[in-house]
């Protein structure tokens, strides 16, 4: 049975997710997300660098939400919820699934650092700020590609929706994402319609 680590409100929601849109079964394994469990042999076994999510499927083990959800795609979902390998709308998906992650995420990782996850006297206010500039243009970026279309790639949801949905609820919980961003905060609000949303964000 494929194994979720999981820790509420993290990136293991993507994981989650997927499965429920998938109908693909799953067991999630709730986590202590304290950074002494997260420095500890048992979890840096599982995650290297303690962060979360780690997922356990098949007798082997895994980090990197992106790379999971990649995988599940691959092995289980038979054509679903992403275009063909090779075609121009493949090309699209990845770069949507690469920048949710790799370019929206790492400044709202940044805000949320220096917001809530170092102890206090390590924070450092500039950073957020500079971050929160980095983040702004991404959403920005988010809500040209988002005018015309419901989805990042147009009328079908795609696993780059989860990618970016999970990026987008840590944008709203930092405070980069903000009302006047209407076009990201309505997409975000209809992806939340999905029932798989709300099974990986019950609350
Ligand atoms: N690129 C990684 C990012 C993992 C990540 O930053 N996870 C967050 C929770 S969603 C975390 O563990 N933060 C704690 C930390 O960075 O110390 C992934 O997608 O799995």
């Amino acid at each position: 049975m494929l194994t979720i680590y999981h820790v509420p409100g993290t990136r293991s929601a993507r994981i989650i997710w997927l499965c429920e849109e998938l109908d693909h079964p799953y067991q999630v394994e709730t986590i202590d997300f304290s950074p002494d469990y997260r420095a500890s042999p048992e979890w840096r076994a599982l995650n290297p660098v303690g962060k979360v999510p780690a997922m356990r499927d098949d007798g082997f083990s895994m980090f990197e939400s992106g790379a999971m959800l990649q995988y599940i795609l691959e092995r289980y979902g038979d054509g679903r919820l992403r275009p063909r390998p090779g075609t121009a709308a493949s090309a699209k998906y990845l770069q949507w699934c690469w920048f949710a992650e790799a370019t929206l995420a790492r400044p709202l990782g940044d805000m949320a650092h220096h917001l809530f996850l170092k102890p206090e006297p390590e924070r450092i206010p500039a950073v957020v700020e500079d971050a929160r500039r980095r983040a702004v243009l991404c959403i920005e970026a988010l809500e040209d590609a988002l005018a015309k279309r419901p989805y990042l790639l147009g009328d079908a949801f795609s696993a780059a929706d989860i990618m970016m949905g999970y990026s987008l609820v840590l944008g709203r919980r930092v405070g980069a994402l903000q009302p006047e961003h209407e076009t990201a905060v309505s997409y975000l609000e209809h992806l939340a319609e999905r029932p798989a949303f709300r099974k990986a964000f019950p609350n």
